[in-house]
């Protein structure tokens, strides 16, 4: 396999993270911002939104790092990641499907709005309000951590890659609040295991005040 992904771009380090965890080898293509590479012809053959990260596995060349995750716990993984019944699978999509498109788009408003933006243009009225978002997602979460060890039972699944692999930057930006209780202690297991520590605990000092990918 290869994987064309950008190590401080946070989708790819979902799927960099669950390569980890499976154990995979592959090659990586270092791809996106500084390494650029995106919009030439050959990589918008493979993935023509000109984004990381992209898998290459034989014949086939997929985008959006949350059907890469699906792909690679179908094909390479084990039930424990995607169950195979429709109820069990649901709880993981679901978890999956709420963190792209509520913490996720509440974190990443504030990541860009806060982080990535150069002091003197912030808004720090209209970040706080995304600050205010984060919170009120993390406590939905939080209740359903409150039953068990990580997200959708007692083992890591693909419910925890798409939010757990946010948590790290939530946890290192200077205006979010403290975690609820139950997420706390989830994430601060996730923080111990060496596919997370090496995938997703990066620096990520280089994209402040930067607003170029
Ligand atoms: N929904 C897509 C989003 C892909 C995306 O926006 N990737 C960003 C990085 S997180 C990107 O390629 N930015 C340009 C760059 O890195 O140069 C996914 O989940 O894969």
């Amino acid at each position: 396999m290869r994987l064309y992904a950008r190590r401080t771009s946070s989708n790819s380090q979902k799927v960099l993270w669950f390569l980890g965890e499976l154990g995979l080898e592959y090659d990586f293509v270092a791809t996106g911002g500084d390494a650029g590479g995106l919009s030439e012809p050959e990589y918008l053959a493979m993935n023509p939104n000109a984004a990381v990260p992209t898998l290459v596995d034989g014949p086939l060349a997929l985008w959006e790092s949350h059907a890469i995750l699906r792909y690679l716990a179908a094909e390479h993984g084990t039930r424990d990641f995607w169950p195979e019944t429709p109820a069990a699978r649901s709880w993981v999509d679901r978890w999956m499907d709420w963190s792209q498109s509520q913490f996720d788009a509440a974190f990443m408003n504030l990541f860009w709005g806060h982080w990535r933006m150069p002091v003197e243009a912030r808004n720090d009225e209209a970040n706080q309000v995304q600050v205010d978002r984060c919170r009120r997602y993390l406590e939905i979460l939080d209740g359903e951590l409150a039953r068990h060890a990580f997200v959708v039972g007692d083992n890591l699944s693909l419910a925890d890659i798409p939010v757990g692999a946010l948590m790290y930057r939530y946890a290192g930006l200077d205006v979010t609040a403290d975690m609820p209780p139950h997420v706390a202690r989830w994430y601060a297991s996730l923080t111990e295991r060496d596919a997370y520590q090496a995938h997703v605990m990066l620096p990520f000092d280089e994209l402040k005040g930067r607003l170029a990918p």
